[in-house]
């Protein structure tokens, strides 16, 4: 008689976060619920590698910055051996997934796939990776050394515009395909000993696989190399970054849905710390777009996160017929095949919001609430643009911008409070002109989720939620990456066909904490057409 198996009553996920400063892990049960987490900090728990937020930083070229893919396997020892400490039966999780920090790349060394495939449980990671790295200094997202090849690129393709129709962004420094321009066009032996590229997400994936991972389509949008389309690497974009004989299509090995169960996991973790043999991983993705699976957004709604700088998340179930190149396009995680995520950075966003609390509040965000609500809506019909830094989006120099109600150019508002609104409701005006050129659509059934450390102001939210017309709700949870993970570890493993909704479901609670008022969208609605040539006249100007 056959011996019957037990059934595993209590599966376990395992989610990973391997982001810029720290490494963290987070064990949920099949109800998504949060049983145990560990994690290393980078600064704090490897000084050898001496860095300052995770990274280091070129000291004779601050725009050089990179982190040290041994430091990353470093702390994936910890990490694992902080999670046998835990003394829960490993042996109950089911899947293992998790999420990078996007864009930067891992260069293996020829025969690493074999190391990978032949671990020794008796031995830490680092001690057998070593040398299994042709590039020592993995280039990472806060890298901005390689705008001449961002350029070619463009060029070689027939310009920005074309690149973003393409891959859905134009060429950023931080893209891994300039990345991997830079290493091709300078560090040639490097390139040619490269056996394989990971990005941060399909690395830390290979590792548990014990075999190279493929980069899954939503991370991969972040490459400036991959057709958002067809979900292949471009044959021109491959060649603009290096050369039509550098082989870079086998180095990056065939892209993967970011749902593909990619295998079981490798012998070496079934020996070491007792996982079972059928525990199955699931592709990684990068932190954004997990970050983005966690929020469980439904079809028309809008996230909008709130911190040292603003982003707006969207999901779209087609490619935007024009306002490509506004933001970025992303493959969605949740149904990688044939939807699409869309992600709009804005450099200034707490950084300046913080600036106008100091000299207009006296740093209170009492004061600043209440100058604020001092003012109506639509603030007299004055318009203002701050940006502390040089904004992506739109495209402008450091500089305030204040205009009264005819357009006309103003040195100063005429009073504190003016000054107050006039910086909120402009920074969510030009939120929602960027969102909707990318294909943001509002309706009835609209929700806006606000994340970050903003999102804790109601005052502000209420004039998001005003300007976007839209209720705005906050999430109870925090959103984080690695449980975005374990989200999509529960959506890979259920029956096929099933989509991340049915099985994640709105796992996510949410709260509402403003409706907007009836009068908001007659303002807004003409204030953001205001807005919006006002904007393109500092562009120009720019
Ligand atoms: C997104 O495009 C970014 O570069 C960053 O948000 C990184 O993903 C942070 F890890």
């Amino acid at each position: 008689m056959m011996e019957e198996k037990p059934v595993n009553t209590n599966p376990l996920y395992l989610g990973f976060d391997l982001s810029t400063q720290s490494l963290k892990a987070v064990v949920t049960n099949e109800a998504l619920e949060v049983l145990y987490e560990a994690s290393v900090n980078f600064d704090k728990d490897l000084p050898e590698f001496r860095t300052n937020g995770g990274v280091n930083k070129d000291e004779r070229n601050s725009k050089i910055v990179s982190a040290q893919p041994i430091m990353w396997v470093k702390a994936l020892d910890i990490v694992m051996e902080k999670i046998r400490l835990l003394e829960f039966p490993i042996d109950t999780i089911v899947g293992i997934s998790g999420a990078g920090q996007q864009h930067g790349s891992v260069y293996w060394r020829r025969g690493a796939q074999k190391m990978l495939q032949t671990l020794d449980s008796g031995k830490f990671l680092h001690d057998q990776l070593a040398f299994a790295f042709s590039v020592t200094h993995s280039p990472v997202w806060m890298d901005s050394s390689t705008t001449e090849y961002c350029d070619k690129l463009e060029k070689f393709v027939g310009g920005p515009e074309e690149l973003a129709k393409i891959t859905g962004s134009k060429a950023y420094e931080r893209f891994t395909g300039s990345q991997i321009s830079k290493i091709f066009h300078t560090k040639r032996e490097a390139y040619n000993s490269t056996e394989r590229i990971s990005l941060v997400s399909s690395f830390a994936c290979s590792i548990f696989l014990g075999d190279y991972a493929g980069i899954d389509y939503s991370d991969g949008s972040g490459m400036n190399l991959l057709d958002i389309r067809t979900k292949t690497w471009d044959a021109k974009c491959l060649e603009g970054a290096t050369s039509n004989e550098s082989n870079l299509e086998a180095k990056l090995g065939m892209p993967v849905p970011s749902e593909s169960v990619l295998g079981t996991v490798s012998n070496y973790f079934v020996e070491r710390y007792g996982f079972s043999p059928d525990c199955k991983v699931v592709a990684f993705t990068g932190d954004n777009p997990s970050s983005f699976a966690a929020m469980a957004l439904g079809p028309t709604d809008i996230a909008v996160s709130l911190g040292t700088s603003d982003t707006v998340f969207l999901s779209l179930d087609s490619l935007p017929e024009e306002g490509l190149g506004e933001g970025h396009i992303f493959a969605n995680p949740m149904s990688s095949r044939e939807h699409y995520m869309a992600m709009v950075c804005f450099k200034n966003g707490s950084l300046t919001r913080e600036r106008v609390r100091r000299d207009a509040a006296d740093r209170s965000w009492k004061i600043f609430n209440e100058l604020l609500n001092s003012t109506p809506r639509g603030n007299f019909g004055n318009i203002g643009m701050y940006y502390d830094l040089w904004e992506i989006i739109p495209k402008v120099r450091n500089g305030d911008h204040r205009f009264n109600k005819e357009g006309s150019k103003l040195n100063k508002f005429t009073s504190k409070e003016v000054e107050v609104r006039a910086l909120i409701e402009g920074q969510f005006l030009s939120r929602r002109i960027h969102a909707e050129r990318i294909g943001c659509k509002t309706s009835k059934e609209s929700k806006i989720l606000a994340t970050g450390g903003a999102s804790g102001n109601e005052d502000i939210l209420q004039v998001l939620s005003d300007v976007f017309n839209a209720p705005v709700y906050v999430q109870d949870t925090s959103s984080s990456a690695d449980l975005g993970a374990c989200y999509r570890i529960k959506h890979a493993l259920a029956e096929e066909g099933s989509s991340f909704m049915e099985v994640v479901g709105n796992k996510a609670s949410f709260k509402k904490v403003c409706d907007p008022n009836r009068d908001a969208k007659e303002i807004y609605d003409n204030m953001a057409k205001r807005f919006e040539v006002l904007e393109k006249s500092i562009v120009q100007g720019s």
